[in-house]
């Protein structure tokens, strides 16, 4: 039998960035979840009660590189965003997630995050 090819090594995180950073515990976060792949916490300027962030600890820029990740981390970012949303108590009542991915999205932060909103009642007419 051949042997598989090796999987291409991870693109080197830029040092600049803000989410490596809190990944690395070099910037503060409010960490409410961390497992192997992803680590969630409090967005630094909260638009609704509950506004949590869900990154890929292994730096990709935006949902666009999304298949650059190993397919346990893209599951890992989903389950996650419940398991938060669950835990701050906001599953039933209601939530949203959502990415921001380039310019017409406004995409401040290039590294990969999920927003997890809710605690109160979401803009209708806001995706
Ligand atoms: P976006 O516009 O989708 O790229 O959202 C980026 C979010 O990241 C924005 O809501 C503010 C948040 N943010 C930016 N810098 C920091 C930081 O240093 N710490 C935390 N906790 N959140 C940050």
């Amino acid at each position: 039998e051949t042997p598989k090819p090796a999987a291409p090594a991870p693109a080197p995180a830029p040092a600049a960035c803000v989410f490596c950073k809190i990944v690395a515990g070099t910037a503060p976060s409010r960490k409410v979840y961390e497992d192997k792949y992803v680590l969630a916490f409090w967005d630094i300027r909260p638009r609704a009660k509950v506004h949590l962030l869900v990154i890929p600890k292994q730096h990709v820029a935006s949902l666009k590189e999304l298949d650059e990740l190993p397919v346990e981390t893209r599951a890992a970012l989903l389950s996650a965003c419940v398991k938060v949303a669950r835990d701050q108590g906001i599953l039933d009542e209601g939530f949203r997630v959502i990415s921001n991915a380039g310019k017409d999205a406004s995409q401040s932060v290039f590294h990969l995050h999920f927003h997890v909103v809710g605690g109160e009642k979401l803009r209708e007419d806001a995706i």
